[in-house]
């Protein structure tokens, strides 16, 4: 089968600082919380190789233009590393080599023809006010992040004209705060609840102050949505499935789309004491803001099923009481992940935006196949023949592309990730590029089989599949 690609459908990549910086010329008072969190939990290094070195863009980013350029590459997406932009966070002294640097990556990708979109956090939370003010449990951060988000839009917004405030602001609390995997180690729902609306209402301030500037551009958010499938049509199945997306996908969605919180998921939170008592303002900040467009990051399918179990109410408040999850038989997987594989949910994804939030325009941020030992596909050239990733990608597109088709207002899809990178839940183990990256002195570069199918995508625009 061949699908013509339309002629402005975005094809792009995407990574983040963090994952691929590497810790050259950061000072010690520079650490993000995942610098930090890697530091004294060093069970996430892969066989000893993690952030510190990563893959070396700080020093080889010019690597990777050349490579984006060869492959005819349109658009690029990474972060601003927060953690590293300032040498003080509070009185806002820039860290000058550091803004020197994201000058220079954008204007060499300029220069190759790769249009730089930009995210201000991509989990770069600086541990310093993470550990003066509790991270995001601060109201104060809120207005730093904004001050932040003003320098940065006055430094780089004339040549950046796409920008996001955050890349999947739900998952660090979650991690945190719900799953308990990261220091302090605390089932806390409240917190994670009153982070979620803080990072709501800094993400509002950042569009604020954004359009007030007249930049000629536009500004966005990165959410993770996940698409719920219910087990079955029951009554019961059908209403995990709803609590599932109040909680995890609304609480973004509704607020930074529609400017207000879905009147459901307050009164839970009330009922539940998880509630985060915002202000009239900050209320009217939220209504007011409202994102330009979005960027959507999809893996896989959520499958939930009704809870077989009666909540213990010793226990703290977790948005689990209202759903299980649930294991379709039979599903398809990418074992290295974890991840069930289904392409539909591209297709069900885009239908859900558009009966929920009508024309807003959106892209695919990310998506795309973490592989584990990839060496093994490595051919007598050297080069990763990864067949599996091009048919990953290429389902997925089949289905994202037969959206737009029928009306979808999505106006691209952009690989996770350019380069193999560092995932902070594994590190390297993982492989996600279309560029493997070796793990010597030099961090060897080389373009996969999928970098080359890539290329002839954009080129031909069109899929074989
Ligand atoms: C997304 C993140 C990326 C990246 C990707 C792959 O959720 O935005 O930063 O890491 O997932 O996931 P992982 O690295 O956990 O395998």
């Amino acid at each position: 089968m061949k699908i013509s690609i339309p002629k402005n459908f975005i094809l792009g990549a995407a990574s983040s600082a963090w994952q691929t910086e590497g810790w050259k010329g950061k000072k010690e008072t520079q650490d993000s919380y995942l610098d930090s969190w890697y530091k004294n939990e060093q069970f996430v290094w892969h066989n000893g190789y993690g952030p510190a070195v990563a893959t070396n863009f700080m020093e080889q980013y010019q690597d990777d233009i050349d490579l984006m350029q060869q492959i005819h590459l349109t658009h690029y997406r990474t972060s601003i590393n927060w953690s590293r932009f300032f040498l003080d966070y509070e009185q806002m002294i820039v860290d000058e080599d550091y803004a020197q640097h994201i000058d220079d990556v954008i204007d060499s990708l300029i220069a190759a023809d790769v249009e730089p979109m930009l995210c201000l956090e991509h989990y770069e939370l600086p541990q310093y006010l993470s550990e003066k003010y509790d991270g995001w449990s601060s109201r104060k951060v809120v207005d730093l992040y904004a001050e932040y988000a003003r320098i940065a839009f006055e430094r780089y917004g004339d040549r950046v004209k796409q920008w996001f405030t955050f890349n999947e602001p739900i998952v660090p609390q979650t991690r945190i705060y719900l799953d308990a995997v990261r220091w302090p180690h605390e089932q806390n729902t409240k917190k994670w609840m009153l982070w979620n609306y803080h990072k709501v209402l800094a993400s509002a301030k950042a569009v604020e102050i954004y359009h007030s500037l007249n930049l000629d551009g536009r500004i966005g958010c990165v959410l993770n949505p996940e698409m719920v499938y219910a087990r079955s049509s029951s009554d019961a199945d059908q209403k995990a499935a709803a609590m599932y997306d109040l909680f995890y996908n609304r609480v973004f969605f509704d607020p930074m789309l529609k400017g207000a919180y879905p009147k459901e998921l307050t009164a839970l939170c009330q009922k539940y004491d998880v509630y985060f008592d915002p202000s009239e303002e900050d209320l009217t900040t939220i209504k007011e803001n409202t994102l330009d467009f979005l960027g959507v990051n999809q893996y896989y399918p959520k499958r939930v099923r009704a809870p077989r179990y009666e909540w213990n109410k010793n226990t703290p408040f977790h948005p689990e009481i209202f759903f299980e999850s649930f294991d379709l038989p039979g599903k398809q997987m990418n074992n290295s992940r974890g991840w069930e594989i289904y392409p539909k949910v591209m297709y069900d994804m885009a239908m859900y935006l558009k009966n929920n939030y009508g024309d807003i325009h959106w892209l695919i941020t990310e998506n795309g196949m973490g592989r584990e030992n990839e060496e093994q596909f490595m051919d007598e050239n050297g080069i990763v023949n990864d067949t599996y990733r091009i048919d990953f990608i290429g389902q997925h597109l089949r289905w994202l592309l037969k959206a737009v088709e029928q009306g979808a207002p999505c106006e691209g899809y952009m690989l996770w990730a350019f380069t193999d990178c560092v995932s902070p839940m594994n590190a390297f183990k993982n492989r996600y590029g279309l560029v493997r990256i070796e793990l010597d002195e030099e961090r060897t570069r080389s373009l996969k089989k999928s970098a080359h199918w890539y290329q002839s995508l954009i080129d031909d625009r069109v899929l074989t599949i």
